[in-house]
């Protein structure tokens, strides 16, 4: 028996992995032995089932103080393509779609210095209003961190001040890789991967959930990867409010880091070394939006329950060049789980089944 087949006998116990253990075990087991360790860890939870969101994305300004290497969502301001949305705007968007039974609004947006305290009170209380049922998943750490040195409160304070106007839960974003020496070179201006991780602590702590994140595929090796999920895992030992994790493909268009981007090999094992290291949070999601749709549906067989939803109309990955479509009908989107194999659940931002959806 060579060492990858005892590390693989150990997921099929239920039994934790090492860092080393999981360094040898990306690096000798072949993706099919990677596949059907972390499928039989996501079946023997959630069997056959693949869930799925009906959502709406909402990026209100793409300016931002930052200019991360990767990102080709952002802009200067007066740059040419730069906006950002008056409540009156954000108020239309929500509207335009008052007859779809949207149950999540996803909410982000660039660090835009022009954009004061009460704007971000106002967009949720605006949502909220509008949307009395839905769930609001809203701002990144890095969102939070960026109002907290410019208005000087603690995290604690805006966290609380987002959910009295109706923030629900905190999307995974602005995570990258903790590694800071990559973070040097990859987004210098961001906050540290530790503050990222405290900010996300606070949260759990005020029983707000959220969801987690790393940017994969660009010059980051196995070894920043597995230090990364193992930062996560960490957390939600303690904690445990990570409802989900979304490994994002880098997507090469149109930003100055100008790496390759995971092929489909790449991104499975990414989905597989997720599931099977992130032995405690509950959800991997496949999102379509920067995958592509075929390796989303292939990655629920590596691991992946989750297939993100409908978006429209996605910004981020798109301005980076992704080849996908912009969101995706209900129909749609349960026929490409359904032929996938799996039988697709709808469910909310708090992975709640929604029995009637319609
Ligand atoms: O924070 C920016 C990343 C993130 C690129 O929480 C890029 O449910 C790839 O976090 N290539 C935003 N990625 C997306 C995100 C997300 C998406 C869907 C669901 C959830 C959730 C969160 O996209 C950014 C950044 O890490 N990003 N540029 C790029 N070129
Ligand atoms: Fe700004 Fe976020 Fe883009 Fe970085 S990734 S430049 S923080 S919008």
């Amino acid at each position: 028996m060579n060492r990858s087949s005892f590390i693989i006998d150990k997921i099929f116990n239920k039994e934790r992995l090492s860092r080393a253990e999981a360094l040898e075990l990306v690096s000798t087991a072949t993706i099919h032995d990677l596949g059907q360790a972390a499928y039989s860890a996501r079946t023997r939870v959630y069997d056959n089932q693949a869930f799925f969101v009906y959502n709406q994305h909402l990026n209100f300004t793409n300016i931002c103080a930052n200019a991360c290497r990767f990102c080709a969502f952002s802009k200067r301001p007066g740059e040419k393509g730069s906006y950002t949305l008056s409540i009156d705007q954000v108020k239309e968007a929500v509207s335009s779609r008052l007859d779809e039974p949207v149950n999540e609004i996803h909410v982000v947006g660039g660090l835009n210095p022009e954009l004061g305290y009460d704007y971000y009170l106002n967009l949720l209380e605006a949502v909220r209003k509008l949307r009395p049922r839905v769930k609001i998943k809203a701002f990144t750490a890095v969102e939070i961190a960026y109002l907290s040195d410019k208005y000087e409160l603690s995290h604690e304070k805006i966290l609380k001040d987002f959910a009295g106007a109706g923030l629900d839960a905190l999307p995974g974003g602005g995570a990258e890789v903790f590694s800071p020496a990559l973070r040097q070179r990859l987004c210098p201006e961001k906050v540290s991967g530790r503050r990222w991780l405290e900010i996300h602590e606070t949260a759990h702590k005020l029983s707000i959930p959220t969801n987690c994140t790393l940017l994969f595929g660009h010059i980051e090796t196995w070894e920043d990867r597995i230090d990364h999920l193992l930062a996560l895992r960490e957390l939600q030992d303690k904690t445990g409010g990570f409802l989900c994790f979304i490994p994002l493909p880098y997507q090469p268009g149109h930003n100055e880091l100008a790496a390759k981007g995971p092929d489909g090999i790449e991104f499975m094992k990414m989905i597989a070394m997720a599931r099977i290291v992130l032995d405690n949070i509950p959800h991997i999601k496949a999102y379509w939006a920067f995958s592509g749709i075929k390796a989303a549906q292939l990655g629920l067989w590596y691991g992946a329950d989750d297939f993100d939803g409908t978006i429209v109309e996605e910004k981020i990955g798109h301005a980076a060049g992704a080849d996908t479509p912009r969101g995706l009908s209900i129909d749609k989107l349960k026929d490409y789980i359904r032929s996938a194999g799996f039988d697709p659940v709808q469910r909310d931002s708090f992975f709640k089944q929604i029995q009637h959806p319609f």
